[in-house]
Formats: C-alpha cells, sequence, structure tokens
C-alpha cells in the first residue's frame, strides 16, 4: 500500500494518524477535510509535503470524491461531524456529513474498486450499566443514544450493505474515547485543560460518576495500520485500552498534575441523554492482529497531554472563546427547552 486517502485528517485523530503513518511507514498520504470549525491546518504542519498533500473539499461532493478515490490504494475514512453537545442542537449536519458522506465514499470505493477502512465509535453500542460485568464485543447489538453516534451507527450499517451486497473491500474499527495532542477544546479533557490554563474553573456534567473508556490517541493509531496491514477483508474490530475511569476522578487527576485545590470545578446540568458508561473488550485485536496499547498510564498521558497544551496555546486558543460561546449558547437554549 502506497497511497492513501484520509478523509479528515485535518480533524483530531486524523491528523495524528497522519503523523503515526508519515513515521512508521513509507506511503504517501491525501489528507480530504473540509476544514470545519473542528479542523486546524497546524495539526498537519512540519509534514514533509513530498508525502502530505491537503485537498479542501467535502466528503459530499461526488466529483472531487470520485476524482481522488481512483489515485490512491485505500481510503481511511474519519471525517464526520463528532461532538455529542453539537448533534443535541444541530443533527442535520451529523445527517449530512456522517450518513450522505460516507455513501458517497462507498460509491466511489464500490466504482473503482478501492479498499476502505471505516472509523467509527464504541457509542454505537449504547451504554452500559455500572456494575455490568460485560463489556463491548464484536457481536452487541447496536443501540445508540444521540444523535451523534445514531448517526455513525447508520454509516456502519451502510458499509456493512456495501460490503454483503457489492463485495466493496472494506473493514470497519470501533474505538472508545481517545485523548492526546490536537484534539479540539469542545471535547472533555482538552476543554478542562484549558479552562485550568485561562484560569477558568473545569465544568463537570451531572453527577461526574459517568464512566468513559480512555485510550492514547497513538494507541488507536497503532491499531488501525495494524488493520490496514493485516485485518481481514469484511471484519470489525473493536479498539481500546482497558482504560475505564469517571469523569470526576479524570478531573480530580487533572486538577492535581495541574496543582489545583480538587474543588476548583463547576458541577454543570448534566447532557440530554447522557450515556452511563462505556468499556470495550479488545481481545481479537490483540489476539489475532497482535497488536498491544503502548500507554496504558493514563496519569503519564495525561502530564504529557497537559504540557503539550501548556506549550501550544498558539493552536489552541483562536477556538476556544467561540466554543465557550458555543457552550453557553447550547446551555441557554437547553433552559429555554426546560422552562
Ligand atoms: P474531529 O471532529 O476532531 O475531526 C473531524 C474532521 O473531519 C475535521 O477535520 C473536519 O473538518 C472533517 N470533516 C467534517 N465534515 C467533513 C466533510 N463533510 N468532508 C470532509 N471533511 C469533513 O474528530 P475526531 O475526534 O478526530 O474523530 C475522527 C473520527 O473518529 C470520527 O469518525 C469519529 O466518529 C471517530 N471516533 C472518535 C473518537 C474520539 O474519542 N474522538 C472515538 C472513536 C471514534
Ligand atoms: O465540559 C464537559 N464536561 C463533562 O463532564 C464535557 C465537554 C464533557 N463532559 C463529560 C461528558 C462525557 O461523559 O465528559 C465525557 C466525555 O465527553 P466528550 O469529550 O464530549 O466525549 P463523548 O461524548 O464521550 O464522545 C467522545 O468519544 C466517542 C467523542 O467526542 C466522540 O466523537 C467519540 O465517538
Amino acid at each position: 500500500m502506497k497511497r492513501i486517502l484520509v478523509t479528515g485528517g485535518a480533524g483530531f485523530i486524523g491528523a495524528n494518524f497522519v503523523r503515526h503513518m508519515i513515521m512508521h511507514s513509507d506511503v504517501e498520504i491525501t489528507v480530504l477535510d473540509k476544514m470545519t470549525y473542528a479542523a486546524n491546518r497546524a495539526s498537519l504542519s512540519g509534514l514533509d509535503e513530498q508525502r502530505v498533500k491537503l485537498v479542501i473539499g467535502n466528503i459530499c461532493d461526488g466529483a472531487v470524491v470520485n476524482e481522488l478515490v481512483p489515485q490512491h490504494d485505500a481510503v481511511v475514512h474519519f471525517a464526520a461531524e463528532t461532538h455529542n453537545d453539537n448533534s443535541l442542537h444541530d443533527p442535520r449536519s451529523f445527517v449530512t456529513t456522517n450518513i450522505l458522506g460516507t455513501v458517497e465514499l462507498l460509491e466511489a470505493v464500490r466504482r473503482h474498486g478501492v479498499r476502505l477502512h471505516h472509523i467509527s465509535t464504541d457509542e454505537v453500542y449504547g451504554d452500559l450499566e455500572f456494575d455490568d460485568p460485560q463489556r463491548f464485543t464484536e457481536l452487541t447489538a447496536y443501540n445508540p443514544s444521540s444523535p451523534y453516534s445514531a448517526t455513525k451507527a447508520s454509516s456502519d450499517m451502510l458499509v456493512r450493505a456495501w460490503i454483503r451486497s457489492f463485495g466493496v473491500v472494506a473493514t470497519l474499527s470501533n474505538c472508545s474515547n481517545n485523548y492526546g495532542p490536537y484534539q479540539h477544546v469542545e471535547k472533555f479533557i482538552p476543554r478542562q485543560i484549558t479552562n485550568i490554563l485561562d484560569g477558568q474553573r473545569p465544568k463537570l456534567y451531572g453527577n461526574g460518576r459517568n464512566v468513559r473508556d480512555w485510550i492514547h490517541v497513538s494507541d488507536h493509531s497503532s491499531a488501525v495500520q495494524r488493520i490496514l496491514e493485516s485485518g481481514e477483508f469484511g471484519r470489525t474490530y473493536l479498539i481500546g485500552a482497558d482504560g475505564e475511569q469517571d469523569n470526576l476522578s479524570v478531573l480530580r487527576l487533572i486538577l492535581e498534575l495541574m496543582g489545583k485545590d480538587e474543588r476548583f470545578l463547576d458541577w454543570v446540568p448534566d447532557r440530554q441523554g447522557h450515556d452511563r458508561r462505556y468499556a470495550i473488550d479488545a481481545t481479537p485485536l490483540r489476539h489475532e492482529l497482535s497488536w498491544e496499547p503502548r500507554y496504558t498510564d493514563l496519569r503519564l498521558g495525561l502530564e504529557q497531554t497537559i504540557d503539550w497544551y501548556r506549550k501550544n496555546r498558539d493552536w489552541w486558543q483562536p477556538s476556544k472563546s467561540d466554543t465557550e460561546k458555543r457552550y453557553s449558547y447550547q446551555a441557554s437554549q437547553a433552559a429555554k427547552v426546560a422552562i
């Protein structure tokens, strides 16, 4: 595999994946990205321009997609609207990009006979009870809760339908919550770190007991590389690193690492339909593809992530105030509905 088309490669996980592949393989990469509010050109800065090219375009645009797809040996599809809170206020953009955009790519890989790897989330399985001994596996029934996760579930189903009906050569992966450098400041961990760096108090939804299964973004990248190189066509692989933590514990760790009192936080109203707990069983990926996560120490991973946001204010500062304004607006809209 020499040439890879990476959709959404100027976003958080896509950009980390591009950096990972440039360092750990000899591929050439074209990034296709619409450059929404979630993208940042600087996330790709410093990379060899002979090996990484950025095309600004929409995955819903059949002409662009059909021009680019046949020039590549594989497509890795990260592009999506990804923030649950936004999906509660503007679901239509999620339907358009996550569902119709995926259809456009599926039609193109089908027409041109190009291999696809589809990136998805553990949220398609819904949530688990706090005391449920089971974790999500490839056999868990889909039960998405939010408009975001419903659109990701739809996109997964479409990929499976194109595999079955048209023989498209594709793999899928569903990963748990990522953290690390280049993550947009709307997401939980970078929002809290950058609030503290700005002298603002972190914001915790509900009672802080919701559990997420954290994985460092570098481990997500290495897993996708392994699936691209050795995955069985037609298969879905779950990616996770046994990183379950409740939100309050993660926030307390961030506060401690940043030298703040553990009470330096605001308890804010809960997210509508807030999923309680996610947990991934990644045994097939570990056993069949011999993948192992490397960043399993959350304390160390958070220390490095905090350090990255401290040193890269230029990267995140321009989007911080718009993000917090959006949160205030969404809170005021939710309050109106509640009245
Ligand atoms: P992100 O929001 O940081 O980046 C998404 C990227 O997609 C942005 O660069 C954006 O400009 C681009 N994009 C959006 N709409 C587009 C369109 N119509 N055409 C072309 N480009 C478009 O997202 P992320 O956190 O990096 O997530 C990437 C993928 O990984 C998504 O598919 C997401 O569902 C999945 N995922 C994310 C997580 C997580 O914890 N963040 C976990 C599991 C799976
Ligand atoms: O300010 C906050 N306070 C808070 O308590 C924010 C932004 C979040 N939270 C909570 C909500 C969640 O329980 O933190 C947890 C993580 O929230 P997000 O970062 O918004 O992630 P989540 O909703 O779990 O979804 C993420 O993981 C799966 C990604 O955004 C998705 O794209 C991915 O599919």
